[in-house]
C-alpha cells in the first residue's frame, strides 16, 4: 500500500528541561495524522546528526528551533505533500537527499527525525496497526524490554559532584515487564528513604533520578545495593542488576586523563582496571560509554578485558550510525550499541543501525534523551526491535513514566509477549 501525504507541519514546543524542541505532524490523504515530539540530548557525541538551533540570542539564549520548524513547514512539507510513498524508507531517503549533508545539518536532524517519527505513526494508523507491530520487521521478534531505571543522576545531567552521569537499576530477573516496573518504583522509594535518612538532598536531575552530593561511584553503588535489598529484591542478574553510563567523553581532559571523581584522575588503563574492580564488587551488568568517543584503542582493550562478562555499550562512540557501528564491529570495540532516534535523524536509519548490530551479535539498547517530551515512540521501538532493553529515566517524572506506562499498555494489549533480553544476547 502507498501512503499519500497531504500536510507536514511543525511547532516550537518545550522539552522536559524547559528548552525548545519540535512537535511535528504528518497528515495522510485518507485521514490519519501522526504526531511526534522530538527528543534532545545534553551529553551529545561529536559525530551525532546535527540538531539545528536558531542561535538568536534574543530568543531562548540562542536555543530556539524556529529555523528547524520552518524547514519542516516549507521544504519538507513541499517535498512530501501531494505525493505517494511506498514505504517509510522511501520517504526517509527522499528527506535525506533533500538535506544533502552527511549530518543533516542543513535541515536539522531535529526536523528530519520529527517528520520521520510522525510519518511512521501516520502510516501505522493507515494500516490499522499499533506502532510496535507496524515497525517490526518480523512479528516473532516482539518482546517487552528490561527497563533500566536511572535513579541517580550526575555528570551533565545534575549539578552535584558526581562525574558518572547515570546509575541505573535493571530488573533482569523480573517475571514480567509490570513486575519489573514495580521493582523499579519500590527501589526508587527505598533509595529516597535511605538518602533522606543519611541527610542527603533528594532533589532530582534531568532524567528524574536523585542528584545527591556524593562524590564517588562506589558510594552510589553501595547505596543502590542497600536500596535493592531494603526493598526486598536480590541484587544481581537473577534479581535487580545495575547498569552504568559514566558518559565518559564528558569526563576526559585534554591530556587524555579521565576525571573519575572529585580530585581523582585516571588514565585509560587505570579506568579499565577500575571497571574490572567494580564489576567484581557490584552486580553490574552493563557499562555504557565507559571510555570516551575518541579513545578507540582504549575501547578495544576494555572489550578484550571485560566483553565476556558485561555488556559494553557504545553511545557517543557509535551515535546510532550504521557506518560507525560497522567500524566498531570490525575493530572489536564494545559489544552493544545505544540506539537513539535523533542521533542519526530518521527512523529508517535507526532500524538499520539495529539490524547491523543484530547481524554481528551486538546487543541493542533503546534510549531516550535527557530532554524529552511525553512522546512514547521509543517504547514501541523497543518492543518492535526485540532489543530486550530500554532506558528511559527514573520511574518518576511524566516524560519518563510515559514510556514505561506505554509498555504496560502494550503488555496488557498483547498478553503473551516474552519479557527480557533475547536468548542470543
Ligand atoms: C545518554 C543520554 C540519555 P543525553 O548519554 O545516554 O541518557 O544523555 O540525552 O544527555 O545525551
Ligand atoms: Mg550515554
Amino acid at each position: 500500500m502507498a501512503y499519500t501525504v497531504s500536510k507536514v507541519q511543525a511547532l516550537e514546543i518545550l522539552d522536559s528541561r524547559g528548552r525548545p524542541t519540535l512537535e511535528v505532524s504528518v497528515e495522510l490523504d485518507n485521514g490519519p495524522t501522526g504526531v511526534a515530539g522530538v527528543p534532545s540530548g545534553a551529553s551529545t557525541g561529536t559525530r551525532e546528526a546535527v540538531e539545528l538551533r536558531d542561535g538568536d540570542p534574543k530568543r531562548f539564549k540562542g536555543a530556539g528551533v524556529t529555523k528547524a520548524v520552518n524547514n519542516v513547514n516549507t521544504e519538507i512539507n513541499g517535498l512530501l505533500s501531494g505525493k505517494s510513498w511506498k514505504s517509510l524508507e522511501e520517504l526517509d531517503r527522499a528527506v535525506i537527499e533533500l538535506d544533502g549533508t552527511e549530518t543533516k545539518s542543513r535541515l536539522g536532524a531535529n526536523a528530519t527525525v520529527g517528520a520521520s517519527m510522525a510519518a511512521a505513526r501516520a502510516m501505522a494508523a493507515a494500516d490499522g496497526k499499533p506502532l510496535y507491530a507496524w515497525l517490526a520487521s518480523d512479528q516473532a521478534l516482539l518482546r517487552l524490554p528490561v527497563p533500566n531505571f536511572n535513579v541517580v543522576n550526575g555528570g551533565a545531567h545534575a549539578q552535584n559532584p558526581l562525574e558518572f552521569q547515570e546509575f541505573m537499576l535493571a530488573p533482569l530477573g523480573a517475571p514480567s515487564f509490570s513486575e519489573a516496573l514495580r521493582a523499579g518504583a519500590e527501589i526508587y522509594q527505598a533509595l529516597k528513604g535511605l538518602l533522606h535518612s543519611r541527610g542527603h538532598a533528594t532533589g532530582l536531575g534531568d532524567e528524574g533520578g536523585f542528584a545527591p552530593a556524593l562524590g564517588t561511584p562506589e558510594e552510589v553503588l553501595d547505596l543502590l545495593v542497600e536500596a535493592i535489598t531494603a526493598a526486598g529484591y536480590t541484587p544481581g542478574r537473577d534479581g535487580v542488576a545495575i547498569a552504568l553510563d559514566p558518559a565518559s567523553s564528558e569526563m576526559r581532559e585534554q591530556d587524555g586523563a579521565y576525571r573519575y571523581s572529585p580530585g581523582v584522575k585516571l588514565t585509560t588503563d587505570q579506568m579499565i582496571d577500575r571497571y574490572e574492580e567494580l564489576v567484581g564488587r557490584y552486580p553490574i551488568w552493563s557499562i555504557e560509554d565507559g571510555l570516551a568517543e575518541n579513545d578507540w584503542d582504549g575501547w578495544v582493550k576494555l572489550t578484550a578485558r571485560l566483553g565476556e562478562r558485561v555488556q559494553l555499550v557504545g553511545d557517543d562512540l557509535f551515535v546510532t550510525n550504521p557506518a560507525i557501528i560497522r567500524e566498531g564491529i570490525e575493530r572489536k570495540a564494545a559489544n552493544s550499541a545505544l540506539i537513539k532516534l535523533n542521533q542519526i535523524g530518521t527512523v529508517s536509519e535507526t532500524l538499520e543501525a539495529i539490524s547491523v548490530c543484530r547481524a554481528a551479535g551486538y546487543t541493542q539498547f533503546i534510549s531516550h534523551r535527557s530532554g524529552e517530551t511525553p512522546d512514547t515512540f521509543i517504547a514501541d521501538l523497543a518492543v518492535a526491535s526485540g532489543a530486550g532493553q530500554i532506558k528511559t529515566g527514573a520511574p518518576a517524572r511524566g516524560e519518563r513514566v510515559a514510556k514505561y506506562n506505554r509498555l504496560v499498555v502494550i503488555e496488557a494489549e498483547t498478553g503473551h509477549l516474552p519479557y527480557g533480553m533475547p536468548a542470543q544476547a
